[in-house]
C-alpha cells in the first residue's frame, strides 16, 4: 500500500503544471478559499487527491483540521517532502493557515486525500466537500474534478490500490 501510494503521488507531481485555472472560489470568515479541485480517477484506484488555496485574510491563524465528502469513506490530511530521492507522503494532524498568509494544497504538497473512493471521480464532475476549520468551522464547498493529463497515468506504472 504504502509503495503504490508513492506512486501515485509521484504521477500526479508531473501532471501539475498542466491544471487549468477555471477559478471558483469559497468565502468564510476571514478565510478565502479558492478553487477546489480533485484529480480524476481510473477504474479501482481506492484513493484521490484533492486540492485548493487557502488564503487567511485575517489577523489571527486558523487551522484546516480536515474534511468530509460523500465520495469517498474518509478524507485525510496529507503532507509529502522529499526524503533523499524518495518523496514520502505522511498524514498531519492539521494544516496551519497563520494570519495574512496563503497556503496551497497542491499537487507534491499538502493535499487532501479522498480515502475509499466509492467511484471513480469523473473529469468534469462536482463533488461536495465539508471542509473542518478550527476557527471558521465547517465550510461547505464544491470539487471540481480534473481530468488526468494525457500520458501522466503511464509514468504510474500499474496501479494497485
Ligand atoms: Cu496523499
Amino acid at each position: 500500500m504504502k509503495t503504490t501510494l508513492k506512486t501515485w503521488c509521484a504521477a500526479a507531481l508531473l501532471g501539475s503544471a498542466a491544471v487549468a485555472a477555471l477559478a471558483h472560489g469559497y468565502t468564510a470568515g476571514a478565510l478565502k478559499i479558492g478553487h477546489p479541485w480533485a484529480r480524476a480517477t481510473v477504474a479501482g484506484q481506492a484513493t484521490g487527491g484533492a486540492y485548493l488555496k487557502l488564503e487567511n485574510t485575517g489577523s489571527t491563524p486558523d487551522r484546516l483540521l480536515g474534511g468530509s465528502t460523500p465520495a469517498a469513506e474518509r478524507v485525510e490530511l496529507h503532507s509529502m517532502s522529499m526524503e533523499g530521492n524518495v518523496m514520502r507522503m505522511r498524514e498531519v494532524p492539521a494544516i496551519d493557515i497563520p494570519a495574512g498568509q496563503t497556503v496551497e494544497l497542491k499537487p507534491g504538497q499538502f493535499h487532501l486525500m479522498l480515502v475509499g473512493l466509492k467511484a471513480p471521480l469523473a473529469a468534469d464532475a462536482k463533488i461536495p466537500l465539508t471542509l473542518k476549520f478550527e476557527k471558521a468551522g465547517e465550510v461547505k464547498v464544491e470539487v471540481k474534478v480534473e481530468s488526468m493529463v494525457p500520458g501522466s497515468a503511464a509514468s504510474g506504472g500499474g496501479h494497485q490500490h
